[in-house]
């Protein structure tokens, strides 16, 4: 191996490793005592120290600090049933910032709870690896900001000698797609290329990815990561659950097409080209209450599901919304919705929790609050009915609008793992998971 492809000097390796390999994802800040549960990731105090003194390994020899630290990471992937990772964005926020510190409070936060969820599922029997944070730049989405990964992406194509030059990923929406389809064990050619037993077949064993956000405007790279990397017959049956105060729905933000008040319409759109039938009801909304006008003329567009807090009867003769009345009713509705009374097989989840959804007196700690929303006890239930459901596969899970600067003692910071422990949990347990989990 040449290292002249890579480096022509001493110095343009030192800046080579603080500036052009810039890892996409970079460790979490733990702090002392035991975040989620207990699990402390062995592997991720290793960079680059540790690389740096081990002249022997072969991918050091070759100056990739970059692979080596994903790679150690990915062995850890294998071995979980969660992985955690944080996506510090205040994309296109109007009215509070903030989002980009939840992941800290998120795990702050974590560190009080015990590993046992209200039914008794004790989550230290299972491997739950947080990766850390993927590397973005807090207020920009989709530009095309990472200059260096361009002299990065032409090193890479000299060494694999390939006909190809990889594909971009400068921009965050890139970064954090590629993050998840790896997370899934997407097939992705150059890395399969460079380290064969980095990119398993995608569906053996992987784990259930938990996103910590960040504004929701990550929720669409997100899920489209996950769409992208199932089997048709799994997308045929590819649902995704949102609790909002907000649809989302909007076609524009401010002339912005990816922020996190045009989110939901992205999904929708990808589903909708990406399916042979049309993607009726595929994505159900759960507690919207500040609606505008061009928003329910996108829902009728892709025919989305709302439960909605409240609003007039005329909007109950459309069978795709129904108003919120008490956890039971509602989780009917869903049921129905999700077509689990049906008989016809798995039903494959992605779930998205605004933590807005909550009530605003619950909740001062987010970007957009507003009152009359879901109280914790009925969101908690209703996340327990639906992942209870056998037929539920659940693909994903992100928590996002946790602003912790807006909080009084965390409370966000504290629902939003409440959220996750019991969503997780209780899925883990009702699906007879005992530590692996086994995809298919
Ligand atoms: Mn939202």
């Amino acid at each position: 191996m040449d290292d002249s492809i890579f480096f022509e000097s001493l110095d343009e390796r030192r800046l080579a490793i603080s500036s052009k390999y810039r890892i996409p994802i970079v460790p979490p800040n733990h702090g002392h005592g035991r975040p989620w549960g207990g699990i402390i990731d062995d592997t991720l105090g290793i960079f680059p120290e540790e690389l740096r003194m081990n002249a022997e390994d072969e991918l050091v020899k070759r100056k990739l600090f970059w692979f080596k630290y994903l790679y150690n990471i990915k062995k850890q992937l294998e071995k979980s049933d969660v992985v955690i990772v944080g996506i510090p964005t205040d994309i296109d926020v109007e009215y509070r910032h903030g989002a980009r510190f939840g992941p800290r409070a998120i795990r702050d936060a974590s560190f009080q709870f015990s590993p046992y969820t209200e039914y008794n599922c004790d989550l230290s029997s299972f491997r739950i690896c947080d990766i850390g944070d993927v590397e973005v730049h807090p207020y920009v989405l989709d530009e095309d900001m990472w200059k260096e990964d361009d002299i990065y992406r032409i090193q890479y194509h000299q060494y694999l000698q390939d006909k190809e030059i990889p594909p971009k990923w400068t921009g965050n929406i890139q970064r954090i797609e590629w993050t998840l389809k790896w997370m899934l064990g997407y097939k992705i050619p150059q890395m399969n290329t460079i380290l064969p037993n980095m990119s398993p077949t995608y569906g053996s064993k992987n784990p259930i990815p938990v996103i910590i956000g960040g504004g929701h405007g990550i929720s669409f790279p997100c899920i489209k990561a996950v769409f992208d990397s199932l089997d048709d017959n799994e997308r045929d049956n590819f649902f995704v659950i949102y609790f909002d105060a907000h649809p989302d729905l909007l076609k524009r933000r401010s002339g912005l097409e990816k922020t996190h008040a045009s989110q939901a319409t992205r999904v929708a759109e990808h589903l909708y080209n990406n399916l042979e039938s049309h993607p009726d009801g595929r994505i159900i909304q759960i507690g919207v209450r500040d609606i505008e006008e061009e928003e329910r003329e996108t829902r009728k567009e892709y025919k989305i599901k709302w439960l909605k807090m409240g609003g007039l009867d005329k909007d109950y003769e459309a069978d795709e919304i129904c108003r919120y009345r008490d956890v039971n009713n509602s989780f009917n509705k869903i049921r129905e919705w999700l077509r689990l009374s049906n008989d016809k097989g798995n039903i494959y989840l992605y779930i998205s929790v605004d933590i807005d959804v909550l009530d605003a007196g619950l909740i001062p700690g987010t970007g957009t609050p507003d009152i009359g929303g879901l109280s914790g006890r009925e969101l908690i239930d209703l996340l327990h009915q639906v992942v209870s459901e056998k037929e539920i596969k659940l693909y994903g899970l992100d928590v996002v609008e946790t602003a912790p600067d807006r909080n009084i003692g965390n409370i966000s910071g504290v629902t939003s793992v409440r959220v996750i422990w019991e969503t997780i949990g209780t899925y883990l347990k009702t699906h007879n998971r005992s530590g692996g989990y086994v995809r298919k």
